[in-house]
């Protein structure tokens, strides 16, 4: 995957807040257009320059006061010019609006000669970018993102360990894009809804900025008695309905589709929510993918999609999946206002997302964020991924950019973070989490009637039948269901 590396002219956030005030951070959003080009001569990581990004985040007016055919586009992208040969007049009136007639017979190119820019407010050092259009996050804010990032580091860390004892069946981290899921619900507000399935396994921060307890992370992931799901799904299928967040479950790309329509319902009831929907770069290889996105384009529903694209559906690149310019164009393929962010960028989502929510919300209409990223860890517990990507390349991103310890640099550069506290932060996680795990090891598994309820009503008769099947098993070979009463 290629993303581009600038070396960039870089001022410290107290710089910036000494010249331009905290007022002056606050109000770049609404000034000049925003993406600034430098003298340096950016490159690739394929080694090939990147020259003359174009501006692309407009200014508040095309960004919130657009609408579609007149302009779908919040950034500045060069118009295609056609010849028209001098009829002027001549053009069809077509639904959607009036399309221009050329004598000129000319394809539309597969591919923009640039490759569209991924916005960016922090560079790999965790120095804001000059020009950089961002609201300020302030200091408990920030806290509260940069702990939740280390927390669900260290959860990862416990849980993979415990899969590794056997103590779970299975387990899939999120290291390396934290910043994804926890920015981008820092932005949202309780009520927004969350839709979740099978790439919403690298989703957990966002449950965990709601407030899910760890206790209620190692429940799940134990199949224990208080798992809300009563232990009928692999670990890290998590759901709450507190939380406004639905239960993950397996099949790609299902949950998109669902979330238009859950959207849509939110418009109906003229409820000041979107909802928001994660799926990877593969997910965006499934029909539900297209589905989803023409769905929501045509009735104009409050959900943003925001697609993590982290390079790697499990053992197949980016570059086998599709030949467009990633994600972020199919979005203006469909008609949705669409953006990509540098997703190790902390500052960069929750700026991009809380724009995207605004424009849901207020415009009632769809958004899509690509946030570009790298999936440092192995796929899950059953994968490794050495097999088929190169060991450097991993190390580069855990390593280059890492999007905890960009944050923290920033964060450390307000004077908000020392390492006394960071200690605390990962010695306290560590020992609330080793407690969780033990804990709901401790919690009985629920009963084996819960197997079968909870989709009917009158549970038909296949269901008991399959229930009387079940018991005669186990008494046959009780050795082989030892936790089952
Ligand atoms: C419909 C469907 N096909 C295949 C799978 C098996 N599968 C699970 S995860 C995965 C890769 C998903 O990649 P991506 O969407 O990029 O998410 P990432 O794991 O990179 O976060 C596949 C193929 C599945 N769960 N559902
Ligand atoms: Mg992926």
């Amino acid at each position: 995957m290629a993303i581009w590396f600038r070396k960039s002219i870089n001022v410290s956030a107290n710089y910036l807040k000494a010249k331009t005030g905290l007022w002056g951070l606050l109000n770049q959003r609404h000034l000049s257009p925003c993406f600034h080009s430098n003298s340096s001569s950016p490159t690739s990581l394929n080694g090939k320059n990147y020259r003359n990004p174009p501006s692309f985040f407009g200014n508040s007016t095309t960004l919130f006061g657009s609408r579609r055919f007149e302009s779908v586009k919040a950034g500045r992208q060069e118009e295609l010019r056609y010849d028209n040969g001098g009829h002027q007049d001549q053009a069809l009136d077509f639904p959607g609006g009036t399309v221009p007639f050329t004598p000129e017979m000319r394809f539309i190119s597969e591919a923009s000669r640039e490759r569209i820019p991924c916005y960016q407010v922090l560079d790999d050092n965790g120095n804001l970018i000059m020009h950089s259009s961002f609201v300020q996050v302030n200091k408990e804010d920030a806290v509260k993102m940069y702990s939740t990032m280390v927390t669900l580091q260290t959860m990862d860390t416990i849980f993979y360990e415990a899969q590794r004892q056997g103590r779970i069946s299975f387990y899939l981290t999120s290291i390396g894009e934290e910043a994804i899921s926890i920015s981008s619900a820092a932005a949202l507000t309780p009520e927004d809804v969350i839709l979740a399935q099978e790439t919403q396994y690298r989703e957990p921060g966002v449950l965990l900025w709601r407030g899910f307890t760890l206790q209620e992370f190692a429940n799940q992931c134990l199949g224990n008695k208080s798992d809300y799901g009563k232990g009928r799904q692999m670990p890290i299928h998590y759901g709450s309905n507190k939380h406004n967040y639905f239960t993950v479950s397996s099949p790609i790309a299902t949950q998109l589709p669902q979330a238009v329509g859950a959207a849509y319902s939110l418009k109906m009831d003229g409820k000041d929510a979107c909802v928001v929907t994660y799926f990877g770069d593969g997910g965006s290889s499934e029909g539900d993918f297209h589905a989803a996105l023409n769905f929501a384009a045509v009735m104009e529903a409050p959900v943003i999609f925001i697609c993590r694209n982290n390079g790697w559906a499990i053992s197949t690149p980016v570059s086998e999946q599709f030949r467009s310019d990633g994600i972020v164009v199919k979005g203006q393929a469909y008609g949705i206002r669409s953006i990509r962010v540098d997703g190790n960028d902390a500052l960069a989502v929750y700026n991009a997302t809380r724009a995207a929510r605004e424009m849901a919300i207020t415009e009632q209409r769809p958004v899509l964020i690509e946030a570009l990223t790298y999936r440092v860890g192995h796929h899950s517990t059953s994968d490794d991924s050495t097999k088929y990507r190169p060991v450097d390349e991993i190390e580069h991103w855990k390593m280059s950019r890492n999007p905890i310890a960009r944050f923290r640099r920033w964060v450390d550069g307000n004077g908000w973070w020392n390492d006394k506290d960071e200690s605390e932060l990962r010695g306290n996680a560590r020992k609330q989490l080793l407690h969780a795990i033990q804990a709901a090891e401790k919690v009985e598994k629920p009963p084996l009637s819960d197997l079968f309820t909870d989709v009917y009503e009158n549970t038909p008769s296949n269901l008991i039948q399959q229930e009387e099947l079940l018991r005669q098993t186990i008494q046959r070979h009780p050795q082989d269901y030892p936790s089952v009463e």
